[in-house]
């Protein structure tokens, strides 16, 4: 497990945002030796520098506060997280509603610096705190006959203007493959810069799938569904030819307007200019879940 990077953190343990970068730099040096951190190509190791927690948390994608990047960062503080909830249904042995911290209490807190690649063509890196959601699975028990997750996002009309103007159908919803869903990169993150999640980013709890373009990260999930047939996901819906279901990051396959080669890293200095576009965003680990598959047919 080259990329796990176990640390139950607890509040005491934060870290100030000004030392996160020497803690970093330790995981880089372990992933170096091969004693942790994230195995990847040599010249996407460098372009790991995490984006600074202004960008990350001002530069958002949640239209059900706005369709504007800043309009998240503007919105979302009203977004009521309070006694959050959890719903976990349909093929498991253990469904209910859960207190957030009865569904993740006691499950590994790690950290993942990911690369985020967002269909639109921009990028950021992101120091995400979260749990693997196979942990979550295991614990609520997946039954045999399921093959796909769905997620939904909390729909809260008087506290998300996009949901009053209806500038999508809401909830969100998205969904994984089983497998996919098992990966061990596949998180769900409670924090990044070692902060509880901002509103902006998907409080209290949000999925993070790296090798997907963001879409698929759905935010503040109120429901884990375990189901036999491939779930109805919110873009896929609006735009079949558009927004495949599985949305992997790949170089090769353009979205209908524009191409999806290159991508532009948010952020000044070095990393300013446009980058190559990296199939699975990079995490090459991946590739054997799509073996077989056509991925111009399957995008
Ligand atoms: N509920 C919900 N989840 C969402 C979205 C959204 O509009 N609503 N936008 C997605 C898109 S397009 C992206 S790129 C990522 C952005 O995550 P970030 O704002 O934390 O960078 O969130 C994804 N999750
Ligand atoms: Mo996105």
């Amino acid at each position: 497990m080259a990329y796990r990077c176990t640390n139950n953190l607890t509040r005491a343990d934060a870290t100030p945002r000004g030392l996160f970068l020497n803690r970093r730099q330790i995981m880089a040096g372990a992933g170096a030796l091969g004693l942790g951190g994230l195995a990847r190509p040599v010249g996407a190791q460098e372009a790991l520098e995490p984006n600074s927690y202004e960008e990350i948390t001002t530069y958002n994608n949640y239209y059900e506060f706005g369709t504007g990047k800043a309009d998240p960062a503007k919105n979302a503080e009203a977004l009521d997280t309070t006694d959050w909830q959890v719903t976990v249904d349909g093929l498991v042995d253990n469904p209910g509603t859960y207190p957030l911290a009865e569904l993740i209490g006691g499950l590994a807190v790690e950290d993942r610096i990911y690369r985020l690649r967002c269909v639109e063509a921009w990028s950021m890196v992101v120091p995400w705190q979260g749990i693997e959601l196979k942990d979550i699975l295991d614990r609520a028990g997946v039954q045999s006959n399921a093959r796909y997750v769905a997620f939904e996002t909390a729909v809260q009309p008087e506290n998300m203007p996009g949901v009053r103007r209806g500038v999508l159908d809401f909830p969100y919803v998205e969904g994984l493959r089983l497998d996919e869903a098992m990966h061990p990169l596949t998180i769900m993150a409670t924090g990044l810069y070692d902060e509880p999640m901002p509103k902006q980013n998907g409080a209290p709890i949000r999925l993070v799938v790296p090798w997907k373009y963001g879409f698929k990260s759905i935010k503040s999930i109120v429901r884990i569904s375990l189901v036999e047939e491939e779930p109805v996901t919110t873009w896929n819906s609006l735009a079949p030819s558009e927004y495949g279901f599985y949305a992997n990051v790949n170089p090769t396959v353009d979205h209908p307007r524009w191409s999806q080669a290159t991508e532009r890293r948010i952020g000044g200095g070095l990393f300013s200019s446009r980058q190559d576009t990296l199939m699975y965003n990079g995490y090459d680990e991946v590739a054997s879940l799509y073996e077989g598959m056509d991925l111009k047919a399957q995008f």
